[in-house]
């Protein structure tokens, strides 16, 4: 992409309403703007990273053996009266009303819609189990929408639901889900500690918030320093397998938010203890037959006995992760992704179109990469180099390729590590081969 042609609405200044460094960057990067309270549209750069998101969200989601597929976001009142919660969820639920005068409301949540679904079309123990997820927007009219993308009014959610013939079955489904959720966080580089957490509006009695360590994080959490160095890509999770004693070696170090810690009952002193701020990224909920029951979500066994459906539903914030992972990776100049999420894998930089022959080598390297399968975004404006200095650092690409008239003399070009700062000097040749390894 040529960046002359790009949509790249960057700010120099700082926006005065952004409080933390990744609404701020998220604004001065041109990466979303806002409509209304909480509310965003994703401009290209944001929306590029929004997917690559996405993607790792779904390819884990797929690998532990859950299925796609795509729910409404305006649900029918009826079903959450059949739950219960159309009485129960509170003002965050926005509710309309259709032409008809019915009632409707935007979803801030599927379980009543996934349960629909499945008690239509599965009757019988043997079509058990399934696991049912979507990537899709939800409306929360939160009291205080904040911190951009990270605490929205409309934001996107990966929701899975997962549907059991009996408790063991169901642990195992949350397992699957709970490691899946480990290795997605941890492909974008995030150290995400599951938490014993309260389960709130969705219900049940088993449940762990996924929290990424931050001094922006809006919740207080307590852990087992060994958390920060644990790495899950190191293990292999045979999601066939049984996974409760892999699940027990997990959560035996200690890991609480507020509303579960009690320093009376806490294994680890307060001086053993990481205490910090941590951002929710997900969250993992077990609640039996909840939803199943009252909705009528049963299947019949061998013998004919008719029993509900053990449910369990699991959600990331895919739009919430954006922000999480800004705010684990930057510094005073701007953004640094990393390589899994980066909206492009590369910034090639001319230093001087006006030169002839800056501009061709520029213009050389450009194609061969593109050739070569490498995502490159190409500053090809007549600018300061300063700015385009300025720019690159402020849009976070992992690496930059600088092309400067006196590199261009001696077809060289340097290339930058955006993270270590780290620069070197190497012909087109070699340059388009590290460039090209690069995944
Ligand atoms: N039905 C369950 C799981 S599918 C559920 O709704 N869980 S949740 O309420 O915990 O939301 C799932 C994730 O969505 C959270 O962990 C958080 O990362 C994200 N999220 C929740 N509220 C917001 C919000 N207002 N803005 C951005 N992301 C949010």
């Amino acid at each position: 992409m040529r960046l002359s042609q790009y949509f790249l609405p960057v700010m120099r200044e700082n926006p005065s309403e952004a409080q933390v460094a990744s609404h701020r960057l998220m604004l001065r990067a041109g990466m979303i703007r806002q409509s209304s309270a909480g509310i965003y549209s994703w401009l290209p750069l944001g929306l590029r990273v929004l997917k690559r998101v996405e993607r790792i969200v779904r390819e884990e989601q797929d690998r532990a053996g859950a299925q796609e597929i795509l729910m409404p976001t305006i649900q029918p009142a009826e079903l959450w009266r059949e739950s219960g919660r159309w009485e129960d969820y509170g003002k965050e639920m926005l509710r309309i009303r259709d032409r008809h005068d019915r009632e409707m409301l935007y979803g801030p949540t599927n379980e009543e819609q996934v349960t629909e679904i499945v008690r239509a079309s599965i009757k019988s123990y043997r079509d058990l189990p399934k696991n049912l997820y979507h990537i899709q927007w939800k409306f929360r009219d939160e009291l205080r929408p904040r911190f951009g993308v990270m605490r929205g009014r409309e934001f996107l959610m990966k929701d899975a639901y997962s549907f059991d013939l009996d408790q063991k079955g169901a642990k195992h489904s949350y397992n699957k889900m709970f490691f899946a959720y480990l290795r997605t966080f941890a492909r974008m580089g995030l150290n995400a500690i599951p938490m014993r957490a309260e389960t709130g509006p969705i219900g049940g009695d088993l449940s762990h918030e996924f929290i990424v360590l931050s001094e922006t994080g809006e919740s207080e959490v307590f852990c087992d320093p060994l958390w920060l160095e644990t790495d899950i890509l190191s293990s292999e999770v045979d999601y066939a397998s049984d996974l409760e004693p892999l699940f027990r070696q997990w959560t035996a170090l200690y890991a609480a938010t507020d509303e579960k810690h009690d320093p009376a009952t806490s294994p680890l002193p307060p001086d053993k203890l990481v205490t910090a701020r941590g951002i929710e990224v997900g969250q993992t909920f077990y609640f039996g037959t909840k939803y199943s029951r009252p909705m009528g979500a049963f299947v019949t066994l061998a013998d004919g006995e008719s029993i509900p459906i053990e449910m369990g539903s699991y959600g990331i914030g895919v739009s919430r992760l954006v922000g999480a992972l800004i705010e684990a990776n930057h510094d005073e100049d701007g953004i640094i992704w990393p390589q899994s999420v980066a909206p492009f894998a590369l910034g090639l930089i001319d230093l001087r179109p006006s030169d002839a022959r800056c501009r061709a080598l520029a213009e050389d390297l450009y194609g061969k990469l593109l050739a070569a399968g490498v995502e490159v975004l190409y500053d090809d404006r007549e600018e300061s180099p300063g700015a385009k200095f300025a720019t690159m650092d402020l849009i976070g690409l992992p690496r930059q390729a600088i092309v400067g008239p006196r590199g261009a003399a001696a077809e060289r070009v340097e290339l930058k590590d955006r993270r270590t700062g780290a620069r070197s000097e190497l012909s087109l040749e070699a340059a388009i081969g590290q460039l090209a390894l690069r995944p």
